[in-house]
């Protein structure tokens, strides 16, 4: 019987794989926004709200959480990530180029006509991407298939699922939720961006979903609420979600939208318009002066050579 657990597999590539440096990831994190600005900016279309709220959590998945392998993205090993709020997709091809699926030049072809970076993640034409989500609701069941197979196949890879707050307000999340805790997915952990907004409004005002770590409780979901934009906290719940036994983890994430660019953030405008030019301009000059806190606060980080 194939038995791919027995197969030969490459380690993860790269330095970051496994990094605990916090001062690391937020650099990679600024880095990151600067790319999804720059390429929602050139694609004149995109959501960068939602990916400027996720970013933070995803540069702690791809680099330093998850066991996966740029190199050889169908390594049967790989832990898989699905992201639910498949419109926030500019922060995972940040992460996934930075990482090294693709050349970096592709970031700037975001949603351009035969570029492998759809407005959507397909998995058909994306390396890195392996479930095609955008509809709203049902990132969580292929999320629940895969962790159910990886158990059939006696893997120990684990399955990552991000959904938006907003997102919640769909049906079949639940009844993934009910599948997830009935089938005690230990290998799962999702992630819920919590950043209070969604399409054309706040998740208050259009349909409230608190309170939302009590109802993944009931659900059967060991759950844990953190800071989505405070790297110690993301790591330390990620570490407490891979210690979970017997259950599915939800970690909470309480985000801004359009985190890390002043005139984005709370603004719901930057749910789904791009920056202008200007815009650009302006954001890439703000996150440069972040940049220099970071540079000041931990000088080791750019020595020259180490620039990435
Ligand atoms: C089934 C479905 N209905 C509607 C949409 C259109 N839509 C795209 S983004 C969005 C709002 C999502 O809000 P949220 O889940 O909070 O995402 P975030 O705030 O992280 O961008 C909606 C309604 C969709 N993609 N799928
Ligand atoms: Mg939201």
């Amino acid at each position: 019987m194939h038995n791919p657990a027995a197969e030969p597999h490459q380690e993860p590539a790269g330095a970051w794989a496994g990094t605990r440096d916090e001062g690391f990831l937020r650099k990679m994190a600024l880095e990151a926004r600067r790319h999804i600005v720059r390429m929602t900016g050139a694609a004149g279309s995109g959501h960068p709200g939602g990916s400027l709220s996720a970013i933070d959590l995803l540069t702690a998945l791809y680099f330093s959480e998850m066991r996966h392998y740029p190199g050889n993205p169908q390594e049967p090993r790989r832990d898989r990530f699905v992201l639910s709020k498949g419109h926030g997709c500019p922060a995972l091809y940040a992460v996934l180029g930075m990482t090294g699926y693709f050349p970096m030049d592709e970031l700037i072809r975001l949603r351009k006509l035969g570029s492998i970076l759809q407005g959507h993640p397909c998995m058909l034409k994306t390396p890195g991407v392996d479930m095609s989500t955008g509809s709203l609701g049902q990132g969580l069941s292929a999320a629940n298939g895969m962790a159910l197979a990886q158990r059939l196949d006696r893997l120990d890879n684990r399955v990552f699922v991000m959904m938006g707050d907003g997102e919640q307000q769909e049906g079949q999340v639940w009844e993934a939720a009910m599948t997830a805790a009935h089938y005690k997915l230990d290998n799962l952990v999702g992630i819920i961006d919590y950043n209070g907004m969604q399409i054309d409004g706040t998740v208050t005002e259009v349909m409230e979903i608190a309170p939302l770590a009590e109802k993944w409780k009931a659900f059967g979901w060991e759950v844990f609420e953190i800071d989505g934009h405070r790297m110690d906290e993301i790591l330390d719940a990620l570490d407490k979600a891979g210690a979970v036994t017997g259950k599915p983890a939800m970690i909470v994430a309480r985000t801004v939208k359009g985190k890390g660019v002043s005139f984005m953030e709370h603004n719901l405008k930057f749910h789904g318009n791009a920056p202008t030019a200007d815009q650009v301009a302006a954001a890439l000059e703000e996150l440069e002066q972040a940049e220099q806190v970071l540079r000041t606060e931990r000088p080791d980080l750019y020595r020259a050579g180490d620039e990435q």
